[in-house]
């Protein structure tokens, strides 16, 4: 991985890889895209942007050819919360997008990266434990795009060869960008109004498990897989990656330690409390720890100090 296009680059991940890709590579070396182009964003002002909508395969081509890419990482696509206002848009951007991705990557042989999530299992999987290989039929349009790419990239990999690669990103925290349209998105909103008003009201109900990680173990994941042994890789598209199983009122006491008067309350969003429900409600991470060093640092505890320091230190600047 030497010269790395970036797709989505403006999203929660795609804001905090872009930046750690940079420090490592340099800025020379990523290429961040994404289909606007917002004022005063550290992913556009930082280094190398371009425009570039996934949809239209030649303009993937075009940028591949001029910064010679090596790798791609594309992370463009829509959540699980608004595929399912927009399940068409959804499946021709998730699946269109990672389709033109693949293409240019075959036809230039480049190394590539695609989030799979646990959006990607379904009601009937095991909830607990969820095993690396096991029944997936997800009921969600979010979660039919991700089984359906993960079985994409393992095509590309057995049929045309292309280092595909990939993991089962569970929630993910942070305090770089904020979330765009997804189911576990109370868990990142709950730090800002934390700090905002010291309460809070989840739009996922008490005592629902999901799968969380804290952004930096989330990048230290993609790097770490991108740069694995190819050999090493079994389970290549896609790994269950998660640092903790947790509910809305764990966030709550892990708040109150550092804002004791800090209250959460509930008004449920159906919609997104049916998908939450649909999820596992921890999943099993031992195919990623064996096959590439997969190892979280951030638990609940330190990743909530971390979140708020980090907040407090963004709203006085
Ligand atoms: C979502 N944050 O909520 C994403 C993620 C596991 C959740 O895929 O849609």
């Amino acid at each position: 991985m030497k010269t790395i296009l970036i797709t989505g680059a403006l999203g929660q991940i795609g804001t905090a890889l872009t930046a750690r890709l940079r420090e490592k590579f340099g800025v020379d070396h990523v290429i961040a895209t994404d289909i606007q182009r917002p004022e005063n964003s550290t992913v556009v002002e930082n280094g190398i942007f371009e425009y570039l909508d996934v949809t239209d395969q030649l303009a993937v081509e075009q940028l591949v050819e001029k910064y010679q890419i090596d790798t791609i990482i594309h992370l463009a696509a829509l959540l699980s919360a608004v595929a399912e206002e927009k399940p068409q848009l959804a499946w021709e951007l998730n699946m269109g997008g990672l389709m033109n991705a693949l293409e240019v990557a075959r036809i230039h042989d480049l190394k590539f990266f695609t989030p799979s999530s646990i959006g990607a299992f379904g009601p009937q999987t095991p909830k607990v434990q969820t095993p690396q290989v096991t029944l997936q039929r997800p009921t969600t349009m979010y979660g039919v795009t991700k089984v359906s790419g993960e079985l994409l990239c393992d095509y590309y990999f057995q049929k045309f060869g292309v280092d595909t690669r990939s993991v089962r990103f569970p929630g993910l925290i942070s305090y770089e960008a904020l979330p765009g349209g997804g189911t576990t998105d109370y868990a990142v909103d709950i730090y800002y109004e934390a700090l905002k008003k010291q309460a809070y009201t989840s739009f996922i109900d008490k005592g629902t498990y999901m799968d969380m990680m804290y952004m930096p173990d989330a990048v230290d994941a993609i790097i770490r897989l991108m740069e694995a042994p190819s050999e090493n890789l079994i389970h290549r598209n896609a790994f269950n990656v998660s640092a903790m199983s947790v509910r809305p009122e764990d966030f709550e006491k892990a708040i109150q330690a550092h804002i004791p008067e800090f209250s959460l309350d509930f008004e449920v969003d159906p919609i997104r409390q049916a998908i939450a429900e649909s999820w596992p409600n921890s999943i099993d991470t031992i195919q990623a720890r064996k096959e590439w060093d997969f190892s979280p640092e951030y638990t609940l505890e330190k990743m909530t100090a971390d979140m708020l320091e980090k907040l407090k230190e963004k709203s006085l600047s």
